[in-house]
Protein backbone atom coordinates (compact mmCIF):
# COMPACT_ATOMS: atom_id res chain seq x y z
CA UNK A 1 0.00 0.00 0.00
CA UNK A 2 1.78 3.22 -1.05
CA UNK A 3 -0.18 6.08 1.15
CA UNK A 4 0.08 9.83 0.08
CA UNK A 5 0.85 11.03 3.46
CA UNK A 6 4.54 10.66 4.85
CA UNK A 7 4.65 8.58 8.07
CA UNK A 8 7.27 10.57 9.21
CA UNK A 9 5.14 13.56 9.10
CA UNK A 10 2.29 12.21 10.99
CA UNK A 11 4.73 10.89 13.65
CA UNK A 12 6.42 13.29 14.46
CA UNK A 13 3.61 15.36 14.50
CA UNK A 14 1.81 12.75 16.94
CA UNK A 15 5.43 12.28 19.17
CA UNK A 16 4.96 16.52 19.86
CA UNK A 17 1.75 16.10 21.01
CA UNK A 18 2.09 12.36 22.55
CA UNK A 19 2.10 13.94 26.42
CA UNK A 20 -0.84 16.46 26.22
CA UNK A 21 -3.04 13.20 24.59
CA UNK A 22 -1.47 11.02 27.52
CA UNK A 23 -2.82 13.70 29.66
CA UNK A 24 -6.29 14.55 28.15
CA UNK A 25 -7.36 11.28 28.01
CA UNK A 26 -6.28 9.80 31.56
CA UNK A 27 -8.19 12.48 33.14
CA UNK A 28 -11.50 11.64 31.06
CA UNK A 29 -10.44 8.02 31.71
CA UNK A 30 -10.84 8.80 35.35
CA UNK A 31 -13.83 10.84 34.78
CA UNK A 32 -15.73 8.52 32.79
CA UNK A 33 -14.96 5.65 35.81
CA UNK A 34 -16.55 7.49 38.43
CA UNK A 35 -20.12 6.63 35.63
CA UNK A 36 -18.95 3.60 35.80
CA UNK A 37 -17.61 3.88 32.42
CA UNK A 38 -14.15 1.81 30.78
CA UNK A 39 -12.66 4.85 28.52
CA UNK A 40 -11.04 2.02 26.40
CA UNK A 41 -14.77 0.19 25.58
CA UNK A 42 -15.50 3.31 24.79
CA UNK A 43 -12.10 3.81 22.38
CA UNK A 44 -13.01 0.42 20.62
CA UNK A 45 -16.22 1.32 19.60
CA UNK A 46 -14.79 4.67 18.02
CA UNK A 47 -12.17 2.24 16.50
CA UNK A 48 -14.62 -0.13 14.86
CA UNK A 49 -16.71 3.37 13.80
CA UNK A 50 -16.65 4.40 9.82
CA UNK A 51 -18.39 6.77 7.61
CA UNK A 52 -17.98 6.70 3.58
CA UNK A 53 -17.02 9.71 1.93
CA UNK A 54 -18.42 10.82 -1.41
CA UNK A 55 -16.31 10.46 -4.50
CA UNK A 56 -17.97 13.94 -5.11
CA UNK A 57 -17.04 15.62 -2.29
CA UNK A 58 -13.91 15.30 -2.78
CA UNK A 59 -13.67 18.76 -5.65
CA UNK A 60 -14.84 21.73 -5.19
CA UNK A 61 -19.14 22.37 -5.27
CA UNK A 62 -21.03 25.11 -5.97
CA UNK A 63 -24.17 26.37 -6.38
CA UNK A 64 -26.50 27.26 -9.47
CA UNK A 65 -24.84 30.32 -9.42
CA UNK A 66 -21.05 29.93 -9.64
CA UNK A 67 -18.59 27.34 -8.54
CA UNK A 68 -14.82 28.43 -7.15
CA UNK A 69 -12.43 25.92 -8.39
CA UNK A 70 -9.63 25.49 -6.06
CA UNK A 71 -6.09 24.93 -7.54
CA UNK A 72 -4.93 21.28 -7.19
CA UNK A 73 -8.18 19.83 -6.45
CA UNK A 74 -8.90 16.75 -8.48
CA UNK A 75 -10.15 16.45 -11.62
CA UNK A 76 -10.88 12.36 -12.17
CA UNK A 77 -11.60 9.80 -10.20
CA UNK A 78 -8.16 8.72 -9.51
CA UNK A 79 -7.18 12.18 -8.05
CA UNK A 80 -10.31 11.98 -6.31
CA UNK A 81 -9.00 8.86 -4.80
CA UNK A 82 -5.59 9.92 -3.97
CA UNK A 83 -7.68 12.84 -2.09
CA UNK A 84 -9.79 10.52 0.33
CA UNK A 85 -6.51 8.21 0.69
CA UNK A 86 -5.02 11.62 2.48
CA UNK A 87 -8.87 11.77 4.63
CA UNK A 88 -8.87 7.93 5.42
CA UNK A 89 -4.78 8.08 6.44
CA UNK A 90 -4.94 11.02 8.85
CA UNK A 91 -8.52 10.62 9.87
CA UNK A 92 -8.15 6.34 9.64
CA UNK A 93 -12.30 6.53 10.10
CA UNK A 94 -13.13 7.02 6.09
CA UNK A 95 -11.87 3.50 4.42
CA UNK A 96 -14.96 3.40 1.81
CA UNK A 97 -15.76 5.97 -0.90
CA UNK A 98 -19.26 6.50 -2.48
CA UNK A 99 -19.08 6.76 -6.21
CA UNK A 100 -21.56 8.81 -8.50
CA UNK A 101 -21.90 7.10 -12.08
CA UNK A 102 -21.24 8.57 -15.24
CA UNK A 103 -19.18 11.15 -13.13
CA UNK A 104 -16.40 8.56 -12.14
CA UNK A 105 -16.85 6.26 -15.24
CA UNK A 106 -14.12 4.48 -16.28
CA UNK A 107 -12.96 1.53 -18.77
CA UNK A 108 -11.57 -1.03 -16.38
CA UNK A 109 -13.25 -1.29 -13.00
CA UNK A 110 -11.88 -3.80 -11.79
CA UNK A 111 -8.02 -2.25 -11.97
CA UNK A 112 -10.13 1.20 -10.45
CA UNK A 113 -11.23 -1.15 -7.45
CA UNK A 114 -7.09 -2.69 -7.32
CA UNK A 115 -5.92 1.24 -7.42
CA UNK A 116 -8.45 1.82 -4.44
CA UNK A 117 -6.93 -1.19 -2.55
CA UNK A 118 -3.44 0.16 -2.87
CA UNK A 119 -4.73 3.65 -1.11
CA UNK A 120 -6.11 1.93 1.62
CA UNK A 121 -9.94 2.48 0.56
CA UNK A 122 -13.27 0.17 -0.27
CA UNK A 123 -16.28 1.22 -1.95
CA UNK A 124 -19.68 1.79 -0.14
CA UNK A 125 -22.97 2.61 -2.01
CA UNK A 126 -23.01 3.55 -6.14
CA UNK A 127 -25.20 6.72 -6.78
CA UNK A 128 -27.06 6.31 -10.12
CA UNK A 129 -27.86 9.88 -11.54
CA UNK A 130 -30.77 10.20 -13.90
CA UNK A 131 -31.35 13.72 -12.93
CA UNK A 132 -28.89 14.98 -15.35
CA UNK A 133 -28.82 14.39 -19.48
CA UNK A 134 -25.18 12.96 -20.70
CA UNK A 135 -24.24 13.75 -24.41
CA UNK A 136 -25.53 11.69 -26.76
CA UNK A 137 -28.33 10.39 -24.45
CA UNK A 138 -31.39 8.84 -26.37
CA UNK A 139 -34.19 10.27 -24.03
CA UNK A 140 -34.35 13.18 -21.95
CA UNK A 141 -34.66 13.69 -18.32
CA UNK A 142 -36.08 17.05 -18.55
CA UNK A 143 -39.45 15.42 -17.94
CA UNK A 144 -38.64 12.96 -15.04
CA UNK A 145 -36.50 9.39 -15.23
CA UNK A 146 -38.54 6.59 -13.49
CA UNK A 147 -41.33 8.19 -13.03
CA UNK A 148 -41.24 10.02 -16.75
CA UNK A 149 -44.43 9.75 -18.93
CA UNK A 150 -42.31 8.13 -21.44
CA UNK A 151 -42.03 4.30 -20.96
CA UNK A 152 -38.22 4.70 -23.08
CA UNK A 153 -36.93 7.57 -20.59
CA UNK A 154 -37.90 5.39 -17.90
CA UNK A 155 -37.01 2.23 -19.59
CA UNK A 156 -33.31 4.35 -19.84
CA UNK A 157 -33.41 5.01 -16.13
CA UNK A 158 -33.91 1.73 -15.35
CA UNK A 159 -30.93 0.44 -17.76
CA UNK A 160 -28.68 2.89 -15.87
CA UNK A 161 -28.96 1.63 -12.76
CA UNK A 162 -28.51 -1.78 -13.50
CA UNK A 163 -25.19 -0.69 -15.27
CA UNK A 164 -24.89 1.31 -12.16
CA UNK A 165 -25.01 -2.25 -10.18
CA UNK A 166 -23.15 -3.94 -12.57
CA UNK A 167 -20.14 -1.74 -12.21
CA UNK A 168 -21.36 -1.97 -8.26
CA UNK A 169 -20.50 -5.37 -8.09
CA UNK A 170 -17.03 -5.09 -9.85
CA UNK A 171 -16.16 -2.54 -6.88
CA UNK A 172 -17.60 -4.86 -4.30
CA UNK A 173 -20.38 -2.48 -3.50
CA UNK A 174 -23.57 -3.60 -1.95
CA UNK A 175 -25.48 -0.86 -2.29
CA UNK A 176 -27.55 1.27 -4.59
CA UNK A 177 -28.40 4.70 -3.79
CA UNK A 178 -31.23 5.71 -6.01
CA UNK A 179 -32.52 9.43 -5.92
CA UNK A 180 -34.56 11.01 -8.19
CA UNK A 181 -35.25 14.96 -8.98
CA UNK A 182 -38.48 14.16 -10.58
CA UNK A 183 -41.13 16.06 -9.73
CA UNK A 184 -43.03 19.37 -10.86
CA UNK A 185 -42.96 22.94 -10.76
CA UNK A 186 -46.51 23.58 -11.25
CA UNK A 187 -49.74 22.41 -9.91
CA UNK A 188 -51.60 19.93 -12.23
CA UNK A 189 -48.22 19.02 -14.16
CA UNK A 190 -48.41 15.70 -13.64
CA UNK A 191 -50.90 13.11 -11.40
CA UNK A 192 -49.57 12.34 -7.94
CA UNK A 193 -50.73 8.87 -7.85
CA UNK A 194 -49.86 8.27 -11.90
CA UNK A 195 -45.98 9.44 -11.66
CA UNK A 196 -45.85 7.04 -8.43
CA UNK A 197 -47.02 4.03 -10.17
CA UNK A 198 -44.38 4.87 -13.18
CA UNK A 199 -41.88 5.12 -10.62
CA UNK A 200 -43.05 2.27 -8.25
CA UNK A 201 -43.52 0.26 -11.74
CA UNK A 202 -39.74 1.35 -13.04
CA UNK A 203 -37.73 0.87 -9.48
CA UNK A 204 -39.55 -2.48 -9.39
CA UNK A 205 -37.51 -3.41 -12.31
CA UNK A 206 -33.88 -2.52 -10.39
CA UNK A 207 -35.20 -4.33 -7.20
CA UNK A 208 -35.51 -7.44 -9.36
CA UNK A 209 -32.16 -6.97 -10.93
CA UNK A 210 -30.10 -6.28 -7.35
CA UNK A 211 -27.91 -9.35 -6.61
CA UNK A 212 -29.50 -11.34 -3.56
CA UNK A 213 -26.98 -9.44 -1.13
CA UNK A 214 -27.87 -6.27 -2.70
CA UNK A 215 -30.52 -3.41 -1.16
CA UNK A 216 -31.05 -0.53 -3.01
CA UNK A 217 -31.43 2.52 -0.50
CA UNK A 218 -34.20 5.16 -2.02
CA UNK A 219 -33.44 8.56 -0.84
CA UNK A 220 -36.21 11.22 -0.41
CA UNK A 221 -36.28 15.22 -1.18
CA UNK A 222 -38.75 17.39 -0.21
CA UNK A 223 -37.50 19.43 -3.30
CA UNK A 224 -34.52 21.35 -5.80
CA UNK A 225 -34.99 20.44 -8.69
CA UNK A 226 -38.50 20.36 -8.34
CA UNK A 227 -39.79 23.10 -6.63
CA UNK A 228 -44.27 22.35 -6.99
CA UNK A 229 -43.73 18.34 -5.96
CA UNK A 230 -41.24 15.93 -5.52
CA UNK A 231 -42.52 11.66 -6.49
CA UNK A 232 -40.14 10.49 -3.56
CA UNK A 233 -40.15 13.70 -1.22
CA UNK A 234 -40.41 12.42 2.38
CA UNK A 235 -39.87 9.34 4.80
CA UNK A 236 -43.78 8.47 4.06
CA UNK A 237 -43.33 8.30 0.40
CA UNK A 238 -39.81 6.25 0.83
CA UNK A 239 -40.90 4.17 3.54
CA UNK A 240 -44.28 3.21 1.40
CA UNK A 241 -42.37 2.78 -1.78
CA UNK A 242 -40.03 0.65 -0.22
CA UNK A 243 -42.39 -1.72 1.57
CA UNK A 244 -44.09 -1.88 -2.21
CA UNK A 245 -40.86 -2.86 -3.88
CA UNK A 246 -39.74 -5.70 -1.56
CA UNK A 247 -37.04 -6.92 1.27
CA UNK A 248 -34.28 -5.34 -0.55
CA UNK A 249 -35.15 -1.67 -0.74
CA UNK A 250 -34.34 0.43 2.27
CA UNK A 251 -34.64 4.24 3.36
CA UNK A 252 -31.87 6.34 2.82
CA UNK A 253 -32.01 10.05 4.78
CA UNK A 254 -29.99 12.60 3.64
CA UNK A 255 -30.39 15.15 6.63
CA UNK A 256 -30.65 18.15 4.37
CA UNK A 257 -34.00 16.88 2.13
CA UNK A 258 -36.43 17.99 4.62
CA UNK A 259 -38.06 21.26 6.08
CA UNK A 260 -36.39 23.21 8.19
CA UNK A 261 -36.92 22.02 11.72
CA UNK A 262 -38.27 18.82 11.22
CA UNK A 263 -37.86 16.07 14.00
CA UNK A 264 -35.10 14.19 11.66
CA UNK A 265 -34.30 11.42 14.62
CA UNK A 266 -38.12 10.87 14.55
CA UNK A 267 -37.72 9.63 11.47
CA UNK A 268 -34.05 7.58 12.23
CA UNK A 269 -36.43 5.78 14.47
CA UNK A 270 -39.31 5.38 12.26
CA UNK A 271 -37.42 3.96 9.91
CA UNK A 272 -35.71 1.80 11.97
CA UNK A 273 -39.38 0.19 13.82
CA UNK A 274 -40.70 -0.77 10.04
CA UNK A 275 -37.35 -2.63 9.01
CA UNK A 276 -36.43 -0.10 6.33
CA UNK A 277 -33.45 2.12 7.65
CA UNK A 278 -31.02 1.75 5.16
CA UNK A 279 -28.30 4.91 5.06
CA UNK A 280 -27.14 8.48 5.89
CA UNK A 281 -26.09 10.85 3.97
CA UNK A 282 -24.67 13.22 6.70
CA UNK A 283 -24.33 17.14 6.32
CA UNK A 284 -25.70 19.99 7.61
CA UNK A 285 -28.18 22.35 6.59
CA UNK A 286 -29.80 25.91 7.94
CA UNK A 287 -32.43 26.70 5.12
CA UNK A 288 -32.76 24.17 2.57
CA UNK A 289 -30.43 21.21 1.51
CA UNK A 290 -27.61 23.52 1.72
CA UNK A 291 -24.99 20.37 2.22
CA UNK A 292 -22.97 21.89 4.95
CA UNK A 293 -20.38 20.11 6.73
CA UNK A 294 -22.40 17.27 8.48
CA UNK A 295 -22.56 18.80 12.54
CA UNK A 296 -21.47 22.43 11.16
CA UNK A 297 -24.90 24.23 11.74
CA UNK A 298 -27.25 21.70 13.98
CA UNK A 299 -24.66 19.10 16.10
CA UNK A 300 -26.87 18.54 19.04
CA UNK A 301 -29.55 17.35 16.08
CA UNK A 302 -26.64 14.89 14.48
CA UNK A 303 -26.05 13.39 18.42
CA UNK A 304 -29.85 12.58 18.58
CA UNK A 305 -29.64 10.90 15.39
CA UNK A 306 -27.51 8.88 16.75
CA UNK A 307 -28.88 8.28 19.97
CA UNK A 308 -31.33 6.63 18.29
CA UNK A 309 -29.24 4.73 15.99
CA UNK A 310 -27.58 3.34 19.25
CA UNK A 311 -31.18 2.64 20.56
CA UNK A 312 -31.65 0.90 17.14
CA UNK A 313 -28.45 -1.32 17.36
CA UNK A 314 -29.61 -2.52 20.98
CA UNK A 315 -32.97 -3.07 19.39
CA UNK A 316 -32.70 -4.83 15.81
CA UNK A 317 -35.34 -5.22 13.62
CA UNK A 318 -34.96 -7.34 10.21
CA UNK A 319 -31.08 -6.73 11.14
CA UNK A 320 -29.29 -3.37 11.90
CA UNK A 321 -26.72 -2.10 8.89
CA UNK A 322 -27.14 1.52 7.97
CA UNK A 323 -24.76 2.63 5.60
CA UNK A 324 -23.15 5.95 6.63
CA UNK A 325 -21.81 8.66 4.34
CA UNK A 326 -20.82 11.87 3.56
CA UNK A 327 -22.93 13.83 1.20
CA UNK A 328 -21.59 17.87 0.96
CA UNK A 329 -20.36 20.47 -0.83
CA UNK A 330 -17.84 22.02 -0.21
CA UNK A 331 -18.12 25.42 -1.98
CA UNK A 332 -15.58 27.61 0.39
CA UNK A 333 -13.31 25.19 1.98
CA UNK A 334 -10.33 22.96 0.88
CA UNK A 335 -12.82 19.53 0.48
CA UNK A 336 -9.97 17.55 2.28
CA UNK A 337 -10.31 19.88 5.23
CA UNK A 338 -13.90 19.81 5.38
CA UNK A 339 -14.32 15.87 5.46
CA UNK A 340 -11.82 15.59 7.58
CA UNK A 341 -13.47 17.86 10.17
CA UNK A 342 -17.02 16.46 9.10
CA UNK A 343 -15.81 12.88 9.35
CA UNK A 344 -14.36 14.04 13.50
CA UNK A 345 -17.86 15.89 13.60
CA UNK A 346 -19.87 12.57 13.08
CA UNK A 347 -17.57 10.33 15.14
CA UNK A 348 -18.01 12.53 17.87
CA UNK A 349 -21.63 12.17 17.84
CA UNK A 350 -21.38 8.14 17.56
CA UNK A 351 -19.16 8.45 20.77
CA UNK A 352 -21.05 11.04 22.47
CA UNK A 353 -24.10 8.96 22.10
CA UNK A 354 -22.55 5.87 23.32
CA UNK A 355 -21.86 7.75 26.59
CA UNK A 356 -25.54 7.86 27.45
CA UNK A 357 -26.11 5.53 30.29
CA UNK A 358 -29.38 4.10 29.06
CA UNK A 359 -30.36 2.17 32.06
CA UNK A 360 -30.87 5.98 33.71
CA UNK A 361 -32.74 7.42 30.66
CA UNK A 362 -34.99 4.52 29.72
CA UNK A 363 -35.82 4.59 33.76
CA UNK A 364 -36.87 8.30 33.60
CA UNK A 365 -39.00 7.38 30.69
CA UNK A 366 -40.71 4.68 32.95
CA UNK A 367 -40.98 7.03 35.35
CA UNK A 368 -42.19 10.18 33.36
CA UNK A 369 -39.21 12.01 34.93
CA UNK A 370 -38.74 14.28 32.12
CA UNK A 371 -35.68 16.29 33.24
CA UNK A 372 -33.87 13.25 34.31
CA UNK A 373 -34.65 11.49 30.83
CA UNK A 374 -33.20 14.83 29.57
CA UNK A 375 -30.25 15.44 31.43
CA UNK A 376 -29.03 11.40 30.76
CA UNK A 377 -28.69 12.70 27.04
CA UNK A 378 -27.12 16.34 27.78
CA UNK A 379 -24.52 14.88 30.24
CA UNK A 380 -23.45 12.69 27.51
CA UNK A 381 -23.52 15.40 24.77
CA UNK A 382 -21.15 17.93 26.60
CA UNK A 383 -18.91 15.07 27.47
CA UNK A 384 -15.35 16.21 25.28
CA UNK A 385 -14.77 13.06 23.43
CA UNK A 386 -11.77 14.65 21.27
CA UNK A 387 -9.28 12.95 23.76
CA UNK A 388 -10.87 9.09 22.86
CA UNK A 389 -11.26 9.80 18.98
CA UNK A 390 -7.27 11.23 18.95
CA UNK A 391 -6.06 7.90 20.98
CA UNK A 392 -7.96 5.40 18.63
CA UNK A 393 -6.89 7.24 15.42
CA UNK A 394 -3.29 7.53 16.59
CA UNK A 395 -3.13 3.75 17.00
CA UNK A 396 -4.87 3.00 13.83
CA UNK A 397 -1.83 5.19 12.32
CA UNK A 398 -3.60 8.53 12.12
CA UNK A 399 -2.66 12.16 13.23
CA UNK A 400 -3.95 13.28 16.45
CA UNK A 401 -4.75 16.45 14.72
CA UNK A 402 -5.41 15.11 10.63
CA UNK A 403 -5.65 19.01 9.91
CA UNK A 404 -2.70 20.50 11.24
CA UNK A 405 -0.73 17.43 9.70
CA UNK A 406 -2.47 18.25 6.19
CA UNK A 407 -1.75 21.83 6.20
CA UNK A 408 1.63 21.30 7.40
CA UNK A 409 2.48 18.53 4.24
CA UNK A 410 1.42 21.25 1.74
CA UNK A 411 -0.01 18.70 0.01
CA UNK A 412 -2.92 20.80 -2.11
CA UNK A 413 -0.14 23.05 -3.35
CA UNK A 414 1.74 19.76 -4.31
CA UNK A 415 -0.97 18.75 -6.26
CA UNK A 416 -1.48 22.29 -7.99
CA UNK A 417 1.80 21.70 -9.50
CA UNK A 418 0.98 18.70 -10.91
CA UNK A 419 -2.87 18.66 -11.84
CA UNK A 420 -4.57 20.61 -14.67
CA UNK A 421 -6.74 23.52 -13.35
CA UNK A 422 -10.34 23.08 -12.99
CA UNK A 423 -12.31 25.18 -15.37
CA UNK A 424 -14.97 27.43 -13.88
CA UNK A 425 -18.36 26.98 -14.07
CA UNK A 426 -21.56 26.15 -11.62
CA UNK A 427 -23.40 23.58 -10.05
CA UNK A 428 -22.52 20.76 -7.55
CA UNK A 429 -19.82 19.18 -9.18
C1 LIG B 1 -29.43 15.11 -4.04
C2 LIG B 1 -28.24 14.40 -3.44
C3 LIG B 1 -28.08 12.96 -3.88
C4 LIG B 1 -26.90 12.95 -4.80
C5 LIG B 1 -26.61 14.33 -5.04
C6 LIG B 1 -25.17 14.61 -5.32
O1 LIG B 1 -29.59 16.36 -3.46
O2 LIG B 1 -28.28 14.51 -2.06
O3 LIG B 1 -27.72 12.15 -2.85
O4 LIG B 1 -26.97 12.12 -5.82
O5 LIG B 1 -27.07 15.04 -3.91
MN1 LIG C 1 -27.72 12.91 -0.76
Amino acid sequence: MTLPMSDDLIAEHNHAGAAALEDDYASLGRKLARSGIDIDAIKSRVAGFSVAVPSWGAGRGGTRFAKFPIAGEPTNIHEKLEDCAVINQLGRNTPRVSPHFPWDKVSDYKALREEAAELGLGWDAVNSNTFQDQLGQAHTYANGSLSAQDAATRQQAVDHNIECIEIGVQLGSKDLTVWVGDGTNFPGQQDFARSLDRYLDAAGQIHAALPDDWRMLLEHKMFEPAFYSTVISDWGSSILAAQELGPKAKCLVDLGHHAPNVNIEQIVARLHRFGKLGGFHFNDSKYGDDDLDSGSINPHQLFLVFNELIEAEQNPRDGFNPSYMIDQSHNVTDPIESMLSSAEAIAQCFAKASLVDRAALHHAQETNDTMMAFQALRRAYTIDVAPILAKARVEAGGAIDPIAVYRQSQYRARKAQERKAVGLGAGIV
